[in-house]
């Protein structure tokens, strides 16, 4: 089956690329077509600084989490590595849930080996011999060629007990999601692992500390891990020279919705929001761009001007999280959008609070009611959902419940939605 368009890399095979340039290009069947390509200089060169030099290079290139926290990995990284309680774990957050987002699963089918040598990086810095790659089950064919992947690489003797033959054992263990966003959430994901409910865990202790089986752990995204390949190839200098500010290097956008060329776009950090959505062939009629997914904001066609980095985003008072751009043009009911996106979170609520298990039905309810009277919103509708909105964000144990008010309360204050 070929992927929807959605799923289109309009600009694989760039050289100038970091991320995306074996997309499209390498065979993901092919372990000897990766090496072709610039497979496995990293891990060499990795070997070549050992652990705290792998560190230092991520450290100083400035990476940070690419979904969407924007925490650094270097810290996250360091925080592991120096803790005397063993073993290490390296869990690679494959879960990709988040609505409008489907950059991970272009990298894990386009160019699987690209993850595998990235976790063998991470693993070697922070001092862990098994890694878990938990994957979104409703990818089967990324499921596929990572487990193909991981297979041959083990066969070739670039995982398994001596890596390279270099002495360091590591291996990967691919664990299937099934179906639920809130796996995605880290902790939720380590119980999904330990086979107990997909429930998150209070923070802290964060999981660089107590992770998965209580472990220190090291979590990060697909997209996360593989930036460490072009940082040790081209260096922290050059890497960190790409993008702006606390934004460095490159970065996985997302397109979908009203476009032209929906697709995965890869820019440095900087971009502004106008020049992604012109590269995607942006709709007359724009009405409303969601920046961040349905945990994250609307902004107005005429805000195109913010730049597409975690702190311009920020300023702009709104989200860039892990890169979704979704364009609605004027055809798009925003109410009946609004409704879809508040039953997602009720949905997906895993109950476990009050705030959030209460929180997401009281907003659906409302948004019903206002979406019955085709858009016109009552003021005690709109006070409640105020209200009810302040609770989530507060008093919700985890993200999702922090979130599920984003987008509604973005479409009110910015769009006017019912106005
Ligand atoms: C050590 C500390 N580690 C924080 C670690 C923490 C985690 C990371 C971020 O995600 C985002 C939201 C949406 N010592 C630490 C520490 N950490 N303080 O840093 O932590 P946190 O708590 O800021 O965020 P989070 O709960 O991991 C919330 C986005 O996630 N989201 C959905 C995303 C969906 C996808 C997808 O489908 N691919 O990414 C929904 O809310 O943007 O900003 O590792 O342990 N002192
Ligand atoms: Fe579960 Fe929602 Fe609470 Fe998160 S905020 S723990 S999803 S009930």
């Amino acid at each position: 089956e070929e992927p929807p368009a959605a799923m289109a890399v309009p600009q694989a095979g760039d050289p100038s690329l970091a991320l995306l340039r074996r997309v499209g290009v390498v065979d993901p069947a092919s372990l000897d077509d990766y090496r072709a390509h610039g497979g496995y200089t990293a891990l060499r060169r990795a070997f070549e600084l050992g652990p705290a030099g792998v560190i230092r290079e991520v450290t100083d290139s400035g990476l940070v989490g690419r979904g969407g926290a924007a925490f650094p990995t270097g810290r996250k990284w360091q925080a592991t590595a120096s803790q005397p309680d063993h073993p290490h774990y390296l869990v690679c957050n494959a879960d990709e849930s988040e609505p409008g987002t489907f950059k991970d699963r272009v990298i894990m089918e386009g160019d699987p080996y690209a993850l595998v040598e990235a976790m063998t990086i991470a693993a070697y810095a922070i001092g862990a011999h098994t890694g878990y790659i938990y994957l979104r089950g409703e990818y089967p064919r990324a499921i596929h060629r990572m487990q193909y992947a991981v297979d041959q690489a083990r066969a070739r003797g670039l995982l398994g007990d001596d890596v390279l033959g270099q002495g360091y054992a590591f291996d990967i263990e691919i664990r299937r999601g099934a179906g639920a966003y809130i796996c995605g959430e880290e902790t939720a994901l380590f119980n999904s692992i330990e086979g107990y409910r997909g429930e998150p865990r209070s923070k802290p202790p964060f999981p660089v500390e107590k992770g998965l089986f209580g472990k220190p752990t090291v979590e990060n995204n697909v997209e996360t891990l593989v930036n460490v390949l072009p940082i040790l190839t081209m260096g922290a200098p050059a890497y960190a020279a790409i993008g702006t500010g606390r934004s460095t290097g490159p970065k996985l956008f997302c397109v979908s919705g009203s476009v032209e060329r929906p697709g995965t776009y890869e820019l440095p950090f900087g971009a502004t929001l106008g020049e992604l959505l012109e590269l995607a062939g942006v709709r007359d009629g724009l009405r409303a761009v969601l920046l961040g997914g349905a945990a994250g904001g609307f902004v107005r066609p005429d805000e195109t001007h913010i730049p597409l980095t975690f702190e311009g985003t920020r300023e702009a008072g709104t989200t860039l999280g892990s890169g979704v751009v979704m364009a609605f043009d004027d055809t798009v009911p925003l109410p009946r959008l609004l409704l879809r996106i508040a039953k997602f979170f009720r949905d997906e609520s895993c109950g476990q609070c009050v705030p959030c298990r209460v929180g997401t039905v009281r907003q659906e309810e409302a948004l019903h009611r206002i979406a019955e009277r085709t858009g016109a919103a009552a003021a005690d509708d709109i006070a409640l959902l105020r209200e009810v909105g302040r609770a989530m964000r507060d008093a919700s144990i985890c993200g999702l419940g922090q979130t599920a008010w984003n987008a509604v309360e973005s479409a009110i204050d910015r769009l006017g939605a019912y106005e």
